[in-house]
């Protein structure tokens, strides 16, 4: 039976750079699971008989909140859910799903690379039919719609058994648990040279996979140690954790130190991967030599063609305004655009449904192509391997091959994280109001260019989104960029990104903070960082 349950709204239901993030004490509110997916299916139309994909990252509250949504998909009309079994669907994988089963759209529940367990984060995102992230109009009316709700529905029917592949009913709704690895695997066949890589660990090349006790393990195992022939134990916490084991399962160089530490020293594989929660994200370090991730972008532009799925080129490159310029140095040097968008991978859609972007990443660790409309962590450790099995060169080599053609663009991102909401609001909004008087200005040996906040037109649908981070451009190159998280749960994140490029070969060999110091304190001196919000140093340098 069907019951009509009334319910009051909640405040603050605005999905941010990617889905509604929150404590998972938030989530666990009477209705609050409910009134967001009300919400959600109140702002689309026509879905009525059609196939909508569920999963998580396997995160403490998954299974609770897939029941309530697979219940009111029947409520609603849904025809068929496609749910990941044992709840488990990578972010990258569910996108893949919706577009290989032409699903009208898909909910992922997952906080990504935020901590897990009852006292962590729990997250539900929307993608659309073409696989990728809801755009701004529809997460737009899913918070104005959340501020006015009444009721929600939802199906009485007892839960689904998640644990059992295969097909029930809830209402006149198909219920269809499905492998989670099956499609993915296939697709990342399809695209890569499994044979040549197959060669490269065949012929003794060694890797670890830190999977961070996160969505990617069954994933990896699959792929790496089952399909491709590594051995046995390259993935490392490959079993999906309701807490992640405790730890935080971002990969970057401080919450994946023990990873970086192993690929610096005398006994390191040839290769170390790591994937965050939902799978989305990478990381790259070959023996010796961290391949920074808005590096790897540019790198992966130029040498997709290696690849098969890439075989005939790529018909341009799209990277998040914060990331790095290397990429477009690629760009350029193969006659194709590199665009520039906000943060967040729902800005990519676009670009890739029409064909003007191929491969796009972010600086945060998000690489990916147009196989999907998610950034991808197990499809950019593939590609790397693709690569280096016809190379046949270490990762160390291929990176001083890359910036002896192209340059080099120092990079690096410090972040404040859980500092007061109002002070990094006033920080941000003064550094604005101030911002058209710095131009001409000198900031210790550096002179400010311009400036602004930067803005994006969308040259596909034509929206225009703004304030999208602060930007101080100087005369010799170097930027700096400000912005506040949009993923956070508590207090604000303070973003600064510094950069500086380099075309000098002789000095590409210098420590990244070292080569930025000059740029690194004029970025705390000018915002006054420290002043606003006590903070005397980043907590975490990437
Ligand atoms: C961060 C990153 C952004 C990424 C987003 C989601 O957003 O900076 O590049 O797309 O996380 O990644 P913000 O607003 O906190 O800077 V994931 O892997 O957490 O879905
Ligand atoms: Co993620």
């Amino acid at each position: 039976m069907i019951r009509t349950v009334a319910t009051t709204p909640y405040e603050g239901q605005k999905p941010g750079t990617s889905g509604l993030r929150k404590k998972v004490q938030v989530f666990q509110q009477p209705n609050y699971v409910e009134n967001f997916v009300q919400s959600l299916f109140d702002s689309l139309d026509d879905f009525e008989g059609e196939t909508l994909v569920i999963g998580g990252d396997g995160r403490f509250y998954n299974r609770e909140a897939i029941q309530k949504v697979v219940k009111m998909a029947a409520a609603a009309g849904f025809g068929r859910v496609l749910v990941g079994k044992g709840g488990i669907l990578s972010t990258p994988a569910a996108s893949c799903v919706i577009r290989k089963h032409e699903a009208f759209g898909g909910i992922i529940l997952s906080a990504s690379h935020n901590m897990g367990g009852p006292a962590g984060d729990f997250g539900i995102k929307y993608n659309i039919g073409n696989g990728g992230p809801a755009p701004e109009r529809i997460t737009d009316a899913v918070f104005a719609l959340s501020k006015e709700i009444k009721e929600y529905k939802i199906s009485d029917a007892p839960d689904i058994d998640l644990d059992t592949a295969g097909i029930s009913r809830i209402e006149d709704m198909v219920v269809d648990v499905i492998d989670p690895v099956e499609d993915y695997a296939e697709l990342m066949g399809q695209l890569f040279d499994f044979n040549a890589i197959r060669d490269l660990f065949a012929g003794g090349f060694t890797m670890r996979f830190d999977a961070m006790s996160a969505v990617t393990g069954p994933y990896a195992k699959a792929i790496l140690e089952e399909t491709l022939g590594a051995a046995q134990g390259t993935v490392v916490n490959g079993e999906p954790l309701t807490d992640f084991g405790g730890h935080h399962p971002d990969p970057n160089l401080v919450y994946a130190k023990d990873l970086y530490d192993l690929l610096m020293s005398d006994h390191a594989p040839d290769l170390g991967a790591a994937s965050d929660g939902d799978g989305d994200r990478n990381l790259i370090i070959g023996r010796g030599q961290f391949v920074t991730p808005s590096d790897s972008l540019a790198m992966i532009a130029a040498n997709a063609h290696l690849a098969p799925g890439y075989s005939k080129g790529i018909a341009g490159i799209a990277r998040s305004m914060p990331t790095s310029g290397a990429a477009d140095r690629v760009a350029e040097a193969l006659g194709i655009t590199c665009y520039e968008t906000p943060t967040g991978w729902k800005f990519f859609g676009n670009l890739l449904d029409a064909g003007l972007a191929t491969v796009c990443g972010e600086e945060s660790a998000g690489t990916g192509s147009d196989h999907v409309r998610e950034k991808d962590g197990l499809w950019a450790v593939l590609m790397w391997l693709n690569i280096l099995a016809v190379r046949r060169e270490s990762v160390k080599a291929i990176v001083a091959d890359h910036w002896a053609t192209y340059g080099r663009n120092y990079y690096t991102r410090h972040d404040y994280e859980e500092v007061d909401s109002a002070a990094a609001d006033g920080l941000m909004g003064d550094l604005r109001a101030r911002l058209e008087t710095l131009p001409g200005t000198r900031l210790g040996a550096l002179t400010v260019e311009r400036v602004d906040d930067f803005s994006y037109h969308d040259p596909v649908d034509d929206s225009v989104t703004t304030k999208q981070g602060l930007r101080v451009f100087f005369t010799d190159g170097s930027r700096i960029v400000y912005r506040l998280s949009g993923t956070g749960t508590a207090g604000a994140t303070l973003r600064v990104y510094i950069e500086r490029f380099v075309a000098d070969t002789t000095r590409h060999g210098v420590e990244t903070q070292a080569m930025l110091d000059d740029l690194i304190a004029i970025a705390r001196a000018l915002p006054d960082i420290e002043g606003r919000t006590g903070r005397t140093v980043p907590s975490v340098i990437t």
